[in-house]
Parts: structure tokens; C-alpha cells; sequence
């Protein structure tokens, strides 16, 4: 409540945020998340807590009166939908050169994404953050954080016979004519869960079209893990719909914190201010930089360093879609969930690692789409606006050419060698690539270089970044073991040094 008093105070509750409340609540310190999202642990009138796909209301999207899917038109028909203004749960972010998708509510991104966990490869994560050590990553942190997040692979028998994964298989199989290498990629949805759904034994899930508007069932999201944890302690209280809008020094110590408290349409309906002893940024690679950015710009906390806002990527995303000849179906039945990638990362003429992609419309389509992860060196920068009083990000379309050209050499050999094409009806009207959109966005706040190596902010003691604005634009892979594995780094240390 407004003048409260706090130990520690967490911004946001994604990835970094659930490893934050974890871990100080563990060590006995009582610990406050503020999301500016709902909790989304109520169903609607319909019984249940997020919409599918194929159906999508106001609970899909984030304040907006129109859906905004990433795979925006299919042979030449929108196929977004007016939907009434909400707190919805999924949001894209609107910068002068890119859409930022990120997950909104008690989870963050872990409410909405396509829950692939993969471990980054040593020798580029060596490569990114050579002030980590990365022997203590591969022995303890990315195994706690594997644990922690409840990590599973898909049985590889009932993956060869499902009629849910043929778009996977077909894909596979594409890629592998063409000589690209392909691997399994482990998840957090439960498999078990998925293989009954099939069974026709419990409600379908990852098999009834849902994933980026939520799951009601199967994933394993932050809430179900790290939080419910920290729940478990006693020691966890959140507060939902407040978005923190000012972080400063406070006159008795500590810092106060300032929040606007939303109702469900996003209209702002009360500031409150607080007061934290120790404040740890979650609010991910955008919230966290856009905060830290304004702050410093408008004097609140003027000594941060001048690499705030600084490093930004988009993890190289570019997708792209192809037409299969009509004897590779891809199934008009098609998991929600991602399970197999093209790994091409070795290949320095196109160092990419491709999700085969679900692409569930509930007809045969014989697309074959893929999310891919370029080593898209480009980087951008977080830049406060006075005339707006926003926050802008430099970062330009073209920023990401070069990231498709990595991804058109691998896509031209498999076309070349299938007789296909492209699909250039999903991203636009005559438009391949779809460039202009990132699920990964990451940096802003670079470790070491934005904060000390433990993602402390060094002029103001007892602020911490915890989150994806810590990683350095692109990490190879999709991000959430990374910023998961990170954070379990970061707060053992922070807590055995600077708490106990
Ligand atoms: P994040 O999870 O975004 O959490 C930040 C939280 O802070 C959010 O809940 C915000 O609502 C909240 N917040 C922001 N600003 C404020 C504020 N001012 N006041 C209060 N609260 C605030 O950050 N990654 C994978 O590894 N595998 C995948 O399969 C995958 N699929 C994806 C699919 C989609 C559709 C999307 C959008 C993302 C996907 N990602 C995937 C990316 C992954 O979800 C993302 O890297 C992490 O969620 C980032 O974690 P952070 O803790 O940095």
C-alpha cells in the first residue's frame, strides 16, 4: 500500500523476477513483486483463464483494439480481430523500427511463449560474456535453472508416430535432404500432459491451439515453478496492474519507488509510492531499460553509467515460411508446441538455429514455418525522448538485413533442393521475411559493462538487475535458460555477499 516500507521490492515477475522472489524468499527476506499485468489464475465467462489462437477476445492482447499476431495474413486475409481495449496477456511493443512481443501478467513471457528451453552453446555463450565464468554455468546454473523451470523432452517414439508433429517431421526432413543438421530441443510444457491429450483423456491444450494468448493447461509457466515456490515460503506477496513509473534514492536510505495503479482497460487510477530497502529490475530487456534510461535521463538516478540503454538486440529473429509440394504435408493437425530446430550455428556463411515452427489453423497448409535465430550482429540503443518524454529504441528494419540474408541461404538451399518457394503471403502482401517483430529482445543493461558482473548497479547499492536486459543482444538460442540460469548466478551471489 502506498508509504509502505519494504526489504525488497521486485520490478516485474517474468524469468528474472520468479528467480529474484525465489531466492530472497528463501534466504528469509520478505519480498514484494509489482506487475503491471493481471494474475491470471481466474477463469472468464467461458470457464476458462486465456483464449486459443484461432478464437482470440480481449484476453489475448495488451490495451490494444486489435489483435496482432506475428503470422498477420494468410493467402491475402488479415486474420486479426477487433477485440475490446484490456490488460490482455500478450503485448507488442511498438518501436520507430521494430515489434516487440513480450508476455504481460504474473509469469511475464513465460504466460505466452512456445516454452523451448535451451541450454546456449558453450563456446558462444564464452564468446558473449566473457566475464562469466562459464565452467560454474554448465556445472550448477544452467542444470538449477533446467530444475527450477522443470524441463522435460518429448518422448522420441510417439514424436515419429503423432500426426501432431508431421509439420516437425516434414521439416526435419526438408532441412536434412539439404544436409542441415537437426536436434530435438527440450520444453517446459509437460509431454506427459500433451501425450493424454492426444489420448483424448484430458483437455487439450498444446493440442486445442493455444500458446501465445496462454495456456490453460500442460506448461509449466513461472507461476506454476519459481513462484509458486516462492509462494510456498510465506514470504511472497505481489501486487498486480501497478506499473512502476520512477525509482529514486529515498531521504531516509533506500529508494523510493513510484507506481500508477491500472483498472482492466488500462486507465490509470491511483499513484502510490514506496519505499524499498533493496529494488531488483525485472521488468525485462525493454521494461528494465526503459526505466533505467528515463531515470537517469531525468535526474532521478543521474550517476547510472553511460552504458544504460545500451547493447540492444533483437537475438537475430527473422521468420520466414515455405511451401511444401503436396506430398509433404505438414497436417492439418499441429501441436502448439515447438519441439525440433535446424542447428546451422557452426556454418559462419549462415550461422543460424531454426524452430520448426507449429503453424495450427486446423487445415492442411503444406507451409512449413520457422522462427529463426541469427547470429545478427547488429545492436541498438534505448534513448530517452524529451519532446515525447518516451523512451525510444534506435533500432531500424534494415538492422535486420543481415540477419535474413543468414537465414535465405539455409531457406534457398532447402527450396532449391525441393522444387518449392516461399510463402509471401504471412508476413504482408508480397513479403517474405517476416523481419519487423522480435520474441527475443534482449540487452539494454549489459552485464559488466551497464552493471558489475553480479547485475548490480554500482553508484546506487541496493539496486540489481535480474532480467534479459542483462544479456548482450543475442545469445544463439532462445533466451528464457539463459536469463533464468543468469539470475540463479547473480542472486546466489548477491544474497551470500550483500544480504547475509
Ligand atoms: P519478462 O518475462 O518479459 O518479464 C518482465 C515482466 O515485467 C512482465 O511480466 C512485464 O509485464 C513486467 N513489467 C514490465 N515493465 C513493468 C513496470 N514498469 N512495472 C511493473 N511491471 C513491469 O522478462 N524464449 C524461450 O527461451 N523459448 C521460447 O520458446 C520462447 N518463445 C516465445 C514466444 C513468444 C510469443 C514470446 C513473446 C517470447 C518467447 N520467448 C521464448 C522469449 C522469453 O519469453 C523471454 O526471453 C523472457 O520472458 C524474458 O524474461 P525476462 O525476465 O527478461
Amino acid at each position: 500500500a502506498d508509504g509502505d516500507r519494504l526489504p525488497a521490492l521486485v520490478i516485474g515477475s517474468g524469468y528474472g523476477g520468479a528467480v529474484a522472489a525465489l531466492r530472497l524468499t528463501q534466504a528469509g527476506i520478505a519480498t514484494h513483486i509489482v506487475e503491471m499485468g493481471r494474475s491470471w489464475d481466474t477463469p472468464g465467462p467461458d470457464g476458462k483463464i486465456f483464449c486459443g489462437m484461432l478464437d482470440p477476445d480481449k484476453r489475448s492482447t495488451w490495451l490494444s483494439n486489435k489483435t496482432d499476431q506475428p503470422v498477420s495474413k494468410f493467402i491475402g486475409i488479415g486474420i486479426n480481430k477487433d477485440i475490446d481495449k484490456y490488460v490482455g496477456v500478450l503485448d507488442s511493443e511498438r518501436f520507430s523500427g521494430i515489434r516487440v512481443y513480450q508476455g504481460r501478467g504474473v509469469g511475464g513471457g513465460s504466460l505466452v511463449n512456445g516454452g523451448m528451453a535451451v541450454t546456449p552453446k558453450r563456446n558462444y555463450f564464452e564468446e558473449i560474456l566473457p566475464s562469466v565464468d562459464s565452467n560454474e554455468m554448465y556445472t550448477k546454473y544452467f542444470p538449477r535453472a533446467n530444475a527450477g523451470l522443470g524441463v522435460n523432452n518429448i518422448d522420441q517414439a510417439w514424436f515419429e508416430s503423432t500426426e501432431w508433429y508431421q509439420f516437425a517431421r516434414t521439416g526435419r526432413k526438408t532441412a536434412q535432404r539439404s544436409g542441415f543438421n537437426t536436434v530435438f530441443v527440450p520444453n517446459v510444457y509437460d509431454f506427459d500432459y500433451m501425450k493424454k491429450e492426444a489420448a483424448g483423456q484430458v483437455t487439450k491444450s498444446g493440442l486445442g491451439g493455444e500458446v501465445i494468448y496462454g495456456n490453460n493447461a500442460g506448461k509449466k509457466s513461472l507461476d506454476k515453478t519459481y513462484l509458486a515456490q516462492a509462494a510456498a515460503t510465506g514470504k511472497l506477496t505481489i501486487t498486480t496492474l501497478h506499473q512502476v513509473t520512477k525509482v529514486a534514492p529515498a531521504s531516509g536510505g533506500g529508494y523510493s519507488v513510484t507506481m500508477d495503479q491500472i483498472d482492466e482497460q488500462g486507465n490509470k487510477i491511483a499513484t502510490k509510492v514506496v519505499t524499498a530497502d533493496r529494488v531488483f529490475f525485472a521488468a525485462g530487456s525493454v521494461g528494465t531499460s526503459k526505466l533505467l534510461v528515463s531515470m537517469k535521463a531525468q535526474g532521478h538516478l543521474p550517476n547510472l553509467s553511460s552504458q544504460i540503454g545500451e547493447g540492444w538486440g533483437n537475438n537475430g529473429n527473422v521468420m520466414v515460411g515455405r511451401a511444401n509440394h503436396m506430398w509433404d504435408a505438414t497436417g492439418s493437425k499441429q501441436a502448439t508446441i515447438p519441439t525440433m530446430g535446424i542447428d546451422n550455428w557452426a556454418d559462419p556463411t549462415a550461422p543460424i538455429f531454426a524452430e520448426i515452427a507449429p503453424l495450427p489453423a486446423g487445415l492442411e497448409t503444406y507451409i512449413s514455418l520457422y522462427l529463426a535465430i541469427t547470429k545478427n550482429p547488429n545492436r541498438a540503443r534505448f534513448q530517452f525522448n524529451s519532446g515525447t518524454g518516451k523512451v525510444d529504441l534506435s533500432w531500424t528494419t534494415s538492422q535486420n538485413q543481415v540477419g535474413i540474408d543468414m537465414a535465405k541461404k539455409v531457406f534457398d538451399k532447402i527450396n532449391k533442393k525441393e522444387g518449392t518457394i516461399y510463402r509471401t503471403d504471412l508476413f504482408g502482401t508480397y513479403k517474405t521475411w517476416g523481419d519487423d517483430f522480435t520474441y527475443h529482445p534482449l540487452g539494454g543493461v549489459l552485464l559488466n559493462k551497464a552493471t558489475d558482473n553480479f547485475g548490480r548497479l554500482p553508484e546506487y547499492p541496493g539496486l540489481y538487475v535480474v532480467d534479459g536486459s542483462l544479456v548482450p543482444g543475442n545469445v544463439g538460442v532462445n533466451p528464457f535458460v539463459t536469463i533464468t540460469a543468469l539470475a540463479e548466478r547473480n542472486m546466489e551471489k548477491i544474497i551470500s555477499t550483500d544480504i547475509q
